[in-house]
């Protein structure tokens, strides 16, 4: 069933048919959907918005639609119901999770406490629920660097989950910052190599890459920002024409659409999160007609992780 579902799709790349039934389902419900820059296309050109993790939870916080179709994965969708658990937020696709999320649990976080009594716990967005829900503070790749600057310099930060990341915001601030043993397969796979090869296919192109990938490939580039980032600063009309993109090649859609003069191309064609590009346009038809699947997080779980991620709002509002 499923596989005939994904062969129609592939049918028709701009949606069709199934576009308008989404968009009937979408008014019938007052329903908004929301797509992260990682999503396939099609996905992508069917949201009322695209964005990074933050930008899209602060929508969903902010709209005044009942319902949430939140086009990502697992700790997003969590996320945005964190923010807003009068909403109903809908994953299209519940098995949509993040290796880089699973890398930590709530006991490891408790233990590394333990070990390190006094740390400030930063947590990577891509956590779960309860491993915010034991943090003292949440980031995102787009503030990383600014919530480790502001906690209490006398104390160690213990950095969950993502160590390239952790390890950039202490290059930049000089904190003292506990790396924790987890990394994004599709952000680590890219080698200096590769980023070397695609300067000398593309003379002249600025090299843009997201701080999940490795210290040497950060050290190569001209610039290191997140998804919402890149889009700004490929944008800008004193930036570059040409552009070498070192994130999954999703935001490869949204640069080009957002800026049609402009060229980008992938560091490498491998960068493709499995997970993310799981959701298609039959799934989100089909979580809008069966209202699936709701995702909601309990309490206590719940004010522990919002008091985290609201501390990061609040630190960068
Ligand atoms: O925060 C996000 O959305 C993630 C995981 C990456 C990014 O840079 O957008």
């Amino acid at each position: 069933m499923r596989a005939s579902l994904r062969g129609k799709s592939q049918m028709s790349p701009t949606g069709g048919a199934q576009a308008e039934e989404i968009n009937d389902l979408r008014a019938g419900l007052g329903a908004l959907i929301l797509a992260h820059n990682y999503q396939r296309p099609e996905v992508q050109d069917i949201a009322d918005h695209t964005g990074d993790s933050l930008e899209l939870s602060r929508i969903a916080a902010e709209s005044e639609n009942p319902v949430i179709v939140f086009c990502g994965v697992r700790f997003m969708a969590e996320s945005a119901a964190i923010l807003c658990p009068e909403k109903n937020v809908l994953l299209p696709v519940p098995r949509a999770g993040c290796s880089l999320a699973d890398a930590a649990t709530a006991e490891q976080v408790r233990s590394a406490r333990d070990r390190w009594p006094g740390a400030t716990v930063v947590a990577y967005v891509n956590t779960s629920a309860e491993v915010k829900a034991e943090s003292d503070i949440c980031c995102t790749s787009a503030n990383a660097v600014e919530i480790v600057r502001s906690v209490d310099e006398e104390r160690p930060i213990i950095f969950v989950s993502d160590r390239n990341l952790g390890h950039y915001a202490a290059s930049i601030t000089h904190r003292d910052v506990i790396l924790w043993e987890g990394a994004c397969p599709t952000h680590e796979a890219l080698r200096l190599r590769d980023v070397l090869d695609r300067k000398r296919e593309h003379p002249g192109a600025e090299v843009m890459v997201h701080p999940e990938c490795i210290p040497e490939v950060l050290e190569a580039a001209d610039t290191v920002a997140g998804t919402a980032g890149m889009l700004a600063h490929a944008a800008d009309p004193q930036a570059a024409t040409k552009f070498i993109v070192g994130t999954d090649i999703g935001l490869i859609h949204q640069l080009k659409k957002q800026n049609p003069d402009k060229e980008f191309h992938p560091a490498s064609e491998y960068m493709v999160c499995p997970t993310m590009k799981l959701t298609t346009l039959e799934d989100i038809a089909s979580s809008l007609k069966r209202m699936e699947h709701v995702i909601t997080v309990e309490e206590p779980v719940l004010s522990k992780a919002r008091a985290a991620l609201e501390a990061m709002l609040v630190q960068c509002s």
